[in-house]
């Protein structure tokens, strides 16, 4: 509710922003005066605890034990390969290579498809260490884009570009991987050119070293200028197809053999490095992974990756044809951070192909140490578990990929619809056809999810929809959708649907990156400095990075700097006290700086008084002090 955005607002569009706007724009004055931080921190805890009331339902958690390393060996990995042959060197030698090599996607794909990207960077950097020696034998770590550059701002009230410094810090042999969705950069529709630019060229500069880039329709046209653009930083680039349908399905007559083998031939073509098929719903069955991969490696000269989810439970049987085919890399999460919808298990990979002549190197019992670690953290993260307690395979049916299935049970239930739900996946399955057959992936897979949902609400079925459709008013991700803002569907789209959506506006058919205007940054820069000033925007570089989530997430970004501004730096918090606040008599360690700790102890809290404050006292290093929280219940 207070938030405005600065850049629209009207005194600051008309371009007359005077050094007094602040003080004769009242609402802007939002924020408590500045106070020391330990003060910004309870008030931090207060409001959850008041305001939240997530204290009375906490749950006793372990505390987090970090895995075990060797501080002393060093360490010679991928990373260190990669910068001693560069990317076309070093991915033409794993072609040659006869181990497999793994990706770990534990910090990205895992946590994203099993507790909606909920895993703070302190937690992730709790591995991040231990990760880099014992994923010394591995392709990469998954640990960047995505979802987890929104949620982190979003949710978890840190910044994105923080994580990737800490994690480059403590990974330096270690190549660093990102998902990237194209010219929806790590957003939910295409951003201008100049954005995806800025935004692919400042991610490798902080650490990216692998760059995996998808289009949610397959459209390859949108995915050459981020393409491009990431080839010119020096990373590997991976080209990645998302798989849809089922090749061995003989009525199968879009999403073929012959469709995936074209479209990898396409992006080698491009210059990518690696070719991915990603298979983000665990659509690809075991022997199909074995057709598919045998002819993509008959005819690609560059290494060919398959990522999977395990939602149906034939992962690791996908993962190991896809091996005995001569598959080069595969997509698998740390033990305790895999399977159902998320990876299928590296830790039961890494057994199944050990003493064979595909071992990936790497070592059981490093691994268990790092699954130890996740297992005692996952329980925080519990209350953001999608609730797949076993293997299903419908999903082969719906094609609802891992991450969206249990947002669109959460959406289900709001709706009070729960009961439902069956009917509802069977209109995501209808929807998909009246699309067009799409490929359903961050954002389409958001479009099919909305359109079955507006099915379901207004009675529309399959059969009814282009009579009983008409005059509708359809949900925006479906008009942009027709409108061709996220690109264009193979097969094109279905025409009458389309102008009954649309309602005479017309559709364009181009790149819509290259209808956008350029983000003007210096504007977004001027008005960042103006509302939200701290010292660290006197550095450039830090301002222009602030100034890329501004362009990507408005809305996010403000309510994120605020949160800043009233509260300071939460990460150092331990994530139990961040999401549950404290019990009474609860005491929890902050670290805020070298040496330098908190001890906070909560005690009590009043009841409200008649303006409807609370009192509550903490305990901060042995001294008594009271903050006052307004209960908004
Ligand atoms: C993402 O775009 O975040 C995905 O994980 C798609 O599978
Ligand atoms: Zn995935």
């Amino acid at each position: 509710p207070f938030l405005i955005n600065v850049l629209n607002h009207e005194t600051f569009k008309t371009g007359q922003c005077y050094t007094t706007f602040i003080e004769d724009t009242p609402e802007l004055f939002l924020l408590p005066e500045s106070q020391d931080r330990a003060t910004k921190i309870l008030e931090f805890l207060g409001n959850k605890m008041v305001n939240e009331q997530k204290a009375e339902e906490k749950p006793f958690f372990e505390d987090r034990v970090l895995p075990k390393y060797d501080k002393k060996k060093e360490i010679y990995g991928a990373r260190d390969e990669f910068l001693k042959l560069g990317a076309e060197g070093f991915t033409q030698k794993i072609l040659q290579d006869k181990k497999l090599y793994v990706t770990d996607t534990t910090m990205r794909d895992a946590q994203q498809s099993l507790m909606a990207t909920r895993m703070r960077t302190k937690d992730l950097a709790g591995a991040a260490k231990a990760a880099n020696q014992y994923m010394e034998n591995a392709f990469s770590v998954e640990a960047w884009g995505g979802a987890t550059y929104d949620t982190s701002y979003r949710f978890l009230k840190e910044s994105p570009w923080v994580r990737l410094a800490l994690l480059r810090e403590r990974m330096p042999n270690t190549l660093i991987q990102m998902l990237l969705r194209a010219s929806n950069a790590v957003g939910y529709k295409n951003y201008p050119d100049n954005v995806v630019k800025a935004f692919i060229e400042e991610a490798s500069s902080r650490g990216v070293d692998v760059f995996r880039i998808f289009d949610s329709l397959n459209w390859v046209e949108n995915m050459k200028l981020p393409i491009e653009t990431a080839l010119k930083t020096g990373k590997i680039v991976e080209g990645a197809i998302c798989y849809t349908g089922d090749i061995l399905n003989p009525n199968e007559t879009k999403y073929t053999l012959e469709y995936y083998v074209k479209k990898a031939k396409e992006l080698e073509s491009l210059g990518c490095h690696i070719f991915t098929i990603k298979d983000m719903a665990g659509l690809v069955k075991p022997y199909a992974a074995e057709k598919l991969i045998s002819a993509l490696k008959s005819e690609l000269n560059i290494p060919v990756n398959l990522h999977t989810h395990d939602s149906t439970g034939n992962g690791v049987s996908t993962l190991l044809k896809a091996t005995e085919a001569g598959v080069d890399i595969v997509d698998c999460a740390i033990g305790s951070m895999s399977s159902m919808t998320s990876n299928p298990s590296m830790n039961s990979l890494v057994e199944a192909l050990y003493g064979t002549d595909r071992d990936t190197g790497l070592v059981p019992d490093q691994l268990t140490e790092l699954s130890q670690y996740y297992e005692r953290l996952r329980p925080v993260y519990k209350q953001f578990e999608s609730g797949m307690d076993a293997p299903n395979t419908e999903i082969y049916k719906y094609e609802i990929p891992g991450g969206q299935y249990s947002n669109l049970l959460a959406q289900v239930k709001e709706m009070g619809a729960a009961e439902d739900f069956e009917e509802i996946k069977g209109l995501y399955k209808d929807a998909n056809d009246l699309l067009g057959n799409i490929v359903k992936v961050t954002p389409s897979s958001k479009v099919v999810g909305d359109f079955a949902i507006f099915m379901f609400k207004n009675g529309l079925t399959k059969e009814n929809i282009l009579t009983e459709g008409k005059g509708l008013s359809y949900p925006d991700s479906v008009v942009e959708y027709f409108e061709g803002m996220i690109g264009q569907p193979e097969g094109g789209f279905p025409k009458e649907l389309q102008d009954i959506v649309l309602k005479g506006k017309k559709p364009i058919t181009v790149r819509p990156g290259s209808l956008l205007p350029s983000e003007d940054f210096d504007q977004i820069k001027k008005g960042l400095k103006e509302f939200f000033y701290n010292e660290s925007m006197e550095d450039e570089k830090t301002l222009h990075r602030k100034a890329l989530s501004y362009a990507m997430y408005p809305k996010v970004y403000e309510d994120y700097c605020r949160h800043f501004e009233a509260y300071n730096d939460v990460t150092r918090l331990e994530s139990h006290v961040y999401f549950y606040g404290l019990r009474k008599g609860e005491e929890t360690t902050l670290t805020i700086g070298a040496g330098k700790d908190l001890i906070i102890k909560f005690v009590d809290m009043s009841e409200p008084d008649e303006n409807g404050y609370r009192l509550l006292e903490f305990e901060v290093n042995g001294s008594m002090r009271e903050v006052k929280i307004l209960d908004h219940n």
